[in-house]
């Protein structure tokens, strides 16, 4: 089975994209590689910044294939925030309870019309030793409610109801996430990519 480094921190993702890849893959992330460290995000776009993550991860796996994602949620009504800042939306330390806090007070200030359009966006980069191979992007479109419901996915999942559907990420299975969330979209585009490559 060919090995596929995931370069996140993100145990979430990695069960997300190990789940989408099926047994075609063996996926590791940086709990497999505790020295590999990812040089800072300071992109100011989704791309610029999976781009940062699959180089530096890559330069750290000499040899091997590196996957990086890097996304977040973006509300129409708030300019387009969190946006490339989701993961650090509460401030630097912050953790998913806090910044899905933020976002509920800054919805609150919105008041009406509820609920509020959004989606959550994503870039994959394909890299190895320190190149790009390949990059794709995906999204899912949907609306924001103001109050969490389920407890199911990560993130901002319980403030998320997918276009189509009447529930949230949250409490919506991890398969029915996994065959339309933005990384699956995105993986959907890089799985040629990655079939090319074994
Ligand atoms: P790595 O950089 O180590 O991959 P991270 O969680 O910091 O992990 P990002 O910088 O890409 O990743 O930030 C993405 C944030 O956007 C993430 O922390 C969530 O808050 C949110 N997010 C992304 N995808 C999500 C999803 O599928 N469901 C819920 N929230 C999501």
């Amino acid at each position: 089975m060919p090995q596929l480094v995931f370069a996140t921190s993100n145990a979430h993702k990695t069960e997300e994209v190990a789940a989408i890849l099926g047994e075609a893959w063996q996926v590791e992330d940086l709990r497999a590689h505790p020295g590999v460290l990812l040089d800072e995000e300071t992109g100011d776009t989704f791309e610029a910044n999976a781009i940062i993550k699959a180089v530096s991860g890559s330069r750290g796996t000499p040899g091997l294939l590196v996957l990086a994602d890097d996304s977040g949620l973006e509300v129409d009504a708030l300019g387009g925030a969190p946006g490339v800042r989701s993961a650090r939306y509460a401030g630097e330390t912050a953790d998913a309870a806090d910044n899905r806090a933020k976002l509920k007070t800054e919805l609150a200030k919105l008041g009406q019309p509820t609920p509020f359009s959004g989606r959550f966006q994503c870039c994959m980069v394909l890299a190895r030793d320190g190149k790009v191979l390949h990059i794709t992007h995906g999204s899912v479109e949907g609306r924001l409610l103001t109050e969490e419901v389920g407890a199911c996915g990560f993130g901002y999942d319980a403030l998320f109801i997918p276009d189509g559907f009447t529930e949230t990420f949250g409490v919506l299975p991890a398969e029915t996430k996994n065959q339309l969330s933005h990384r699956a979209r995105a993986l959907a585009e890089m799985k040629d990519q990655l079939a090319s490559l074994t």
